[in-house]
């Protein structure tokens, strides 16, 4: 058994959830936040055998895409604030980040 885990965009993620009904595949989904934006995204654990990773990943792929974002570094402490020019930067995001592991052991009581 494997253990799926895709982060996604919160924009993505009402889409995701459908299509994973639909195939019938379960998931939990969890409020994330990415490290980097600090902005809110969804991780999905879904727990299948090995066999319908393929299929999980298909939908995903088929659920999520890829946006650009535009992001305001912070402006620095101190006294170069003057001389401090907040260059927008444009960064991907992906449309998911998916992450594939081993499950030891798996019991619902
Ligand atoms: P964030 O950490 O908020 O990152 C959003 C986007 O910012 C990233 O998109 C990437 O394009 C950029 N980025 C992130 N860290 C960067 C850095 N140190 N320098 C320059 N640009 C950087 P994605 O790579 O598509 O990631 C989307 C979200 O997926 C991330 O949101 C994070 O929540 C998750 N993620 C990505 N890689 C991960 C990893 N290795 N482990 C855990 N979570 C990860």
């Amino acid at each position: 058994m494997k253990m799926v885990m895709a982060v996604v965009q919160d924009k993505d993620s009402p889409r995701l959830a459908q299509n994973l009904v639909k195939a019938g595949i379960r998931a939990t989904k969890l409020a994330s936040t990415g490290g980097f934006l600090h902005a809110g995204n969804t991780t999905f654990m879904i727990g299948v055998k090995d066999e319908e990773v393929d299929r999980v990943m298909e939908v995903i792929q088929s659920s999520c895409k890829s946006r650009e974002q535009v992001v305001t570094p912070m402006s620095p402490m101190g006294n170069q604030l003057e001389s401090y020019v907040p260059y927008p930067v444009t960064v991907q995001v992906g449309g998911a980040t998916v992450f594939v592991l081993d499950v030891e052991q798996f019991q619902q009581y």
